[in-house]
């Protein structure tokens, strides 16, 4: 079995070693420029087009991530027929989890503002949050979606979900499509989006959608940056109309420099790093993926292009 992997700087040695490891008889080489030398599976993050587009042969393209834009977005150049697999949770949940829980606790029980009063010595009480009126709406119900949900459970948070398609989930208000995003958003005080970035999804969280949030509602965003429109959240926020956010995934990455969310103290910053890619998890679950394919066996984690995950 011959397999191309990618390079992007991240771990090379480690990448390199677990898949030494857990595919003992494959036959691993480090893609580089101009190598058009057949290949039966190839692993990547954000492709350069080069690397895909002359290979005949392929089996089957894996996703570094468990989000496939950087690779849908060269459909066009991409050997026809090849399936594309996505990692499906591979160690990502409970970091989604722990992220998004975090950021939930944080703006709930007010820890922001303690810290501030705290800075002055201020001992003072705030009027607590009341968790009926604080419904948590999660956009994507999927991989990830659904165990931050369990998580959020956990502290009693009445929950909505937001999908594609209908969906029926223990204790949580389920809406879908569409013609139901405003209900959804006018049900939620905290918006998580953990949505995959297709046609359907960019721009998803502009001006008028992010205006159904209740009054002071709070956003965090660990999909991706194109489904924030970054320059009407500014005003939202200053304007008083929503809270704060926590953002993970920003449009550009990193992050420019001069971009005005770094001044926004109302908005907290991370560097793409809610739920990262285990190097261990993630080759356990690609190779045992290869092998079935070689068995000719069905996996999950396609990606359907049409729907753009
Ligand atoms: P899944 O494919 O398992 O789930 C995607 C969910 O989004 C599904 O519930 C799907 O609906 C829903 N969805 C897709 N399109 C629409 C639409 N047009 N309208 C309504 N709902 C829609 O993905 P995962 O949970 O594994 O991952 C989700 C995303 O999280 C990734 O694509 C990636 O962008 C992001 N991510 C971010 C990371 C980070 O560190 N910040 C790390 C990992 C992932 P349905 O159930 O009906 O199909
Ligand atoms: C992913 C990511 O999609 O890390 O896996 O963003």
């Amino acid at each position: 079995m011959n397999i191309i992997f990618q390079d992007n700087g991240n771990h090379l040695d480690d990448w390199l070693n677990a898949l030494k490891k857990t595919l003992p008889q494959a036959n691993v080489r480090v893609w580089q420029e101009g190598d058009t030398a057949p290949a039966d599976y190839a692993i990547v993050w954000k492709p350069p087009v080069a690397m895909l587009r002359e290979q005949v042969g392929l089996k089957a393209i894996f996703s570094r991530g468990a989000g496939v834009d950087g690779i849908l977005q060269l459909a066009a150049n991409l050997p026809q027929g090849v399936p594309v697999v996505r990692l499906s949770d591979a160690g990502m949940g409970i970091q989604m989890a722990e992220y998004v829980t975090h950021a939930v606790l944080r703006y709930f029980r007010q820890f922001d503002s303690y810290q501030t009063l705290a800075r002055t010595a201020d001992w003072r009480f705030l009027r607590p949050n009341m968790r009926a009126a604080f419904s948590i709406g999660v956009l994507g119900l999927g991989v990830l979606g659904q165990r931050v949900i369990q998580a959020l459970q956990h502290f009693d948070f009445t929950v909505n979900g937001w999908s594609r398609s209908p969906k029926d989930l223990p204790g949580v208000s389920c809406f879908s499509g569409r013609e139901n995003l405003a209900a959804f958003m006018q049900a939620s005080k905290v918006l998580v989006c953990i949505l995959p970035l297709t046609e359907e999804t960019k721009g998803l969280l502009n001006r008028e959608n992010l205006s159904h949030l209740p009054q002071s509602a709070y956003l965090i965003n660990v999909g991706r940056g194109g489904h924030l429109v970054e320059a009407d959240l500014l005003p939202l926020i200053q304007q008083g109309r929503i809270a704060g956010a926590t953002l993970d995934v920003f449009s550009e990455e990193p992050l420019p420099a001069l971009h005005p969310f770094w001044q926004e103290p109302r908005i907290t910053l991370t560097p793409h790093i809610a739920a990262m890619t285990m190097i261990e998890e993630s080759v356990v679950q690609i190779a045992a993926k290869m092998q079935a394919l070689e068995q000719g066996m069905p996996i999950t984690g396609v990606v359907n292009f049409s729907r753009g995950y």
